[in-house]
């Protein structure tokens, strides 16, 4: 049986609340069930505490930041005792996905605010020639992995409540990319309330509060939450490989990585590329004593952010570039009596009812989302490795409609990272060419190479040259 308004009258105003229930008087029995829905889902006891902390205005970190260092990593290897390394590494990836032991997840949960662009980010075009979404441009390199490793590995989707139905249409129209659909595991994270300054949650219609995605680091809760780990676990996977939606240039179940990450028995592994420059909108890696972690750009104090080491290299130059290998057991464990992430806080414009019942967008920001980050169960980990890698091989994200981080520069680094496959191949594209290499042709240059100087099969259709 639904729940009905009058039962949350109390609790919620004894907890400072109580106007949340003033504009639904007025409305019919639908709406006034559809406001009872929400607040079921609102956990009054973590409300107060986020209102607290927010009051205290602390900065949100997982690690303390008068002690942070920068953190050791596992940097690009040099030499032959570098390539033996990563060839280790890269046969125990091997052997666990071969084995069918990973599975593929995308986070796609975000909202895309700062691209600009309508519908899930996932159904953006992305493709320099084919204009094919980043979601198949993803899905392609799953699809790609499961032949080269003969292994039924799954591919997992983190949408929100905002964009989950949206997202399972889009990818069913498009026949899940090749995917048989029992492979394809479509969960949504959880929603959080905004608040005003004062602590009071928002509400944008008389029937509806303000909630935004509760962060990736909800990802962690949905997979517990969602039965996705019991799906996980019977399936015999122990390794997530975790992305966001928004880099195309991710080498998504990347072997070596996973090898690493497996190799040093880490819980939770993450890549970094050097900064580009101090101001670079990536989280760093740090440490605090034994524990490895992430502050994120928004957190990091100005003179950390600027600090330089005596040969002039940023300090805190390691920027996190968001994939990760997650195990499931991890996973698991981090959730055992409840997720214990921090609350991150951002101010922000948020539309919303005034007193009088209409509809208002402040100018200036008169609210504060609250967010999790997966990142910060880096800590809680028992083991946490870093792996240097480089920008130009594996990071360009679209999260601006044009400028830095556009798809414009994205397009430009995939066009750039393919051009660099055909000339080691012995091919030179034309000054101006646009060309494309489907990850349905080749997932890495060595697979292009290997395909175009000993197979001599240069497809139509799968190499784009226009
Ligand atoms: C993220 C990282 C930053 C750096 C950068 C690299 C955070 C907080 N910061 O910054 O350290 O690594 O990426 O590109 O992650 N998402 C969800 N649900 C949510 C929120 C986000 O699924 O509730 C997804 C979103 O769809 C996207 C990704 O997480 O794929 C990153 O989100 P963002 O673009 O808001 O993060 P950004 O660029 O501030």
């Amino acid at each position: 049986m639904s729940p009905s308004l009058s039962e949350f009258r109390k609790p919620f105003e004894a907890a400072g609340q109580g106007h949340v229930f003033r504009h639904a008087e007025a409305q019919d029995a639908a709406a006034q069930a559809r406001l009872a829905q929400q607040l079921a889902g609102i956990d009054l006891k973590l409300l107060k505490r986020l209102v607290d902390e927010m009051k205290q205005d602390r900065p949100v970190t997982a690690l303390e930041l008068d002690r942070v260092e920068p953190a050791p990593f596992l940097a690009l290897p040099v030499g032959p005792g570098g390539r033996r390394r990563e060839k280790r590494a890269a046969q125990a990836g091997i052997e666990a996905l071969t084995a069918g032991k990973v599975a593929a997840m995308v986070v796609a949960g975000g909202q895309g605010s700062r691209l600009g662009f309508e519908g899930p980010k996932g159904c953006f075009p992305i493709g320099p020639v084919s204009g094919c979404s980043l979601f198949e441009w993803h899905f392609q390199k799953v699809v790609a992995s499961r032949r080269r490793f003969g292994a039924a590995i799954p591919m997992l989707v983190l949408t929100s409540p905002a964009n989950h139905t949206q997202t399972i249409e889009f990818l069913r129209a498009n026949r899940w990319f090749g995917m048989p659909e029992q492979d394809v595991i479509v969960f949504p994270q959880g929603m959080l309330p905004a608040v005003d300054f004062d602590g009071r949650l928002l509400l944008e219609a008389p029937d509806a509060l303000f909630r935004s995605p509760d962060g990736h680091g909800g990802a962690l809760l949905a997979l517990a939450r969602e039965g996705v780990l019991d799906e996980l676990t019977r399936r015999g996977i122990e390794n997530i490989f975790y992305f966001q939606v928004d880099n195309p240039l991710v080498k998504v179940l990347d072997a070596t990585f996973l090898g690493h990450h497996r190799l040093a028995e880490s819980e939770m592994s993450s890549k970094m590329v050097l900064k580009r420059d101090p101001k670079e909108k990536v989280g760093v890696f740090a440490r605090a004593g034994r524990r490895i972690g992430i502050v994120e750009y928004s957190d990091l104090p100005e003179n950390l952010a600027q600090a330089v080491e005596p040969d002039g290299a940023v300090r805190f130059g390691a920027g996190n570039i968001a994939i990760h290998v997650i195990d499931v057991a991890f996973a698991r464990r981090v959730n055992e009596g409840g997720l214990r992430l921090p609350y991150h806080r951002a101010k922000k414009v948020i539309p919303c009812l005034g007193a009088d019942g209409v509809l208002t967008r402040p100018t200036a920001p008169n609210g504060v989302k609250f967010e999790t980050f997966v990142f910060d169960a880096l800590p809680l980990a028992k083991r946490a490795l870093v792996v240097e890698t480089s920008r130009a091989e594996e990071f360009s994200p679209v999260k601006n409609a044009e400028g830095e981080d556009s798809a414009a520069t994205a397009r430009r680094d995939l066009l750039n990272l393919f051009r660099s496959w055909l000339s080691e191949a012995g091919f030179a594209a034309g000054d101006g060419a646009v060309l494309e290499i489907a990850p349905s042709f080749a997932l890495d240059r060595e697979e292009f190479a290997h395909k175009v100087a000993v197979e001599r099969v240069l497809c139509d259709g799968t190499l784009w040259v226009k």
